[in-house]
């Protein structure tokens, strides 16, 4: 086994809310038992690749300040890239994560051709064969990066060249069979640059006709290699490009209507792309259930006064029991779980930190289960809501919905009655209920 975490001697464990240890669990305890599963079953917790063990912390401003031997490493290509990996898996050991997640760049160097770029993937997929056979880590996602090679300036499946197209398509089908020899629970595919920066050389249409090409072809090769798991858009509004076309949960679900690949297709929702979008988290996941697209969560924070992509962790305990409240509502998680889309503030630059963001991320999505459960278990706002709209299961109620009255008709009886009163929605009433079950969780 690796030494990069060399500080954190002992596998992390649940010490209880009293534990003043930064390297315990306060709140996740994975056997715990809640509304009939265990905090593990029902929180299925993912670390990622990308952030976590392949970004050195460079921004737009400055180069990387996080001490990542790893990454800064003088050795060749494949050896380095081995080194990150066993990296990765010591940290997915002690940290006590269930799953994983990667790019297909994050985990093997690009070639200077597609064959090398393969060959060292294959080698790369061997390699993490062996080191979840050896550690149990199991992967909720892999994805192909399709957005930050220079080829895919101008979109991947929406390129205007469809050389990009298929270079694109080699891609995916290579990280998709690996996705499928490591037992993937899914394929995510985020259409990082399928939108466009300027109408002005954008043809609108062609591209999104092209996308959903794409998409039937990947349904297609999942189905031909037997591929089980759920096959995963992302959507987000924007950023890289000024306009995508996935974004957000109500324009996927009707691109996917649309492109008739309702049934293949189902959604990875970001936290801070629903913000992005305009949304809530808890608004994107009830359409995504309404919608019967559902498929997994990338669970971050953005921030009130910067408006982009931030992935910090999630920490507040309000906004992730009203996601939860919902994710429970609609029956759980299948094959998708939370998946740690985070990345530390770029002073935190001890490798340690890596364990405080994803131990209080972690305590967040427990906390968070308890309040929802207990909510949803009470009622508290299932009765309520059934109560406000309980003239809908009345006569007038049932007689509109059955379209057994009509406009005149409906005139003709406010003429004859009195005016109707509206009742109080008692917004802060429930707020503040909300804040009750979330001080009450032991
Ligand atoms: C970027 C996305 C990305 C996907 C995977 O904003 O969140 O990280 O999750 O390609
Ligand atoms: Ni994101
Ligand atoms: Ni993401």
């Amino acid at each position: 086994m690796s030494s990069f975490f060399t500080t954190v001697a002992e596998p992390i464990r649940y010490e209880g809310p009293d534990s003043d240890n930064p390297l315990a669990f306060r709140w996740y305890d994975a056997e715990r038992v809640v509304a009939g599963k265990t905090m593990a079953e029902h929180l299925r917790f993912a670390v990622c690749y990308w952030h976590s063990f392949a970004w050195d912390g460079a921004d737009i401003f400055g180069r990387g300040t996080l001490d990542r031997p790893w990454i800064n490493s003088d050795a060749a290509p494949l050896d380095a890239a081995k080194q990150k990996m066993a990296a990765a898996f010591e940290f997915f050991e002690k940290l006590g994560a269930p799953f994983y997640c990667f790019h297909d760049v994050d985990i093997s160097p690009e070639g200077d051709t597609f064959a090398e770029t393969a060959d060292n993937f294959a080698v790369m997929i061997d390699e993490a064969e062996a080191h979840m056979a050896r550690t149990g880590t199991e992967l909720l996602w892999g994805t192909a990066n399709l957005f930050s090679h220079p080829r895919y300036m101008g979109g991947a499946a929406t390129n205007p060249d469809p050389e990009m197209f298929a270079y694109a398509a080699a891609q995916v089908c290579q990280c998709l069979d690996a996705t499928n020899r490591l037992n993937g629970a899914n394929y995510v595919l985020w259409g990082g640059r399928e939108g466009y920066d300027t109408m002005l050389h954008t043809d609108m249409k062609r591209e999104r006709d092209n996308l959903a090409t794409f998409l039937h072809m990947v349904v297609e090769h999942k189905k031909k290699i037997g591929f089980e798991g759920m096959l995963l858009l992302e959507p987000k509004p924007m950023e890289p490009t000024k306009h995508q076309y996935d974004y957000d949960v109500a324009a996927v679900h009707a691109f996917l209507q649309h492109y008739d690949l309702l049934g293949e297709l189902f959604v990875n929702i970001e936290v801070n792309h629903a913000t992005l979008s305009g949304h809530d988290f808890a608004h994107e996941i009830a359409s995504a259930f309404d919608a019967g697209v559902f498929g997994s969560i990338d669970a971050n924070s953005g921030d009130d006064r910067l408006g982009w992509d931030l992935d910090r962790f999630p920490m507040s305990t309000e906004v992730m029991t009203l996601g939860m409240y919902e994710i429970l509502r609609g029956g759980g998680f299948t094959s998708g779980g939370l998946n740690f889309d985070t990345k530390m503030r770029r002073q935190s630059i001890a490798r340690d930190d890596l364990f405080h963001g994803h131990i209080g991320a972690m305590d967040t999505m427990a906390k968070s289960l308890l309040a929802a459960s207990a909510m949803l278990e009470d009622g508290a706002l299932t009765n309520l809501i059934s109560e406000r709209y309980a003239g809908w299961d009345g006569e007038l109620g049932t007689q509109i919905t059955g379209r057994s009255t009509d406009l005149a008709a409906l005139r003709d009886r406010t003429l004859a009655g009195a005016d109707p009163a509206p009742v109080s929605g008692r917004q802060e009433l429930l707020e503040n209920l909300v804040a009750r079950y979330i001080e009450r969780i032991a």
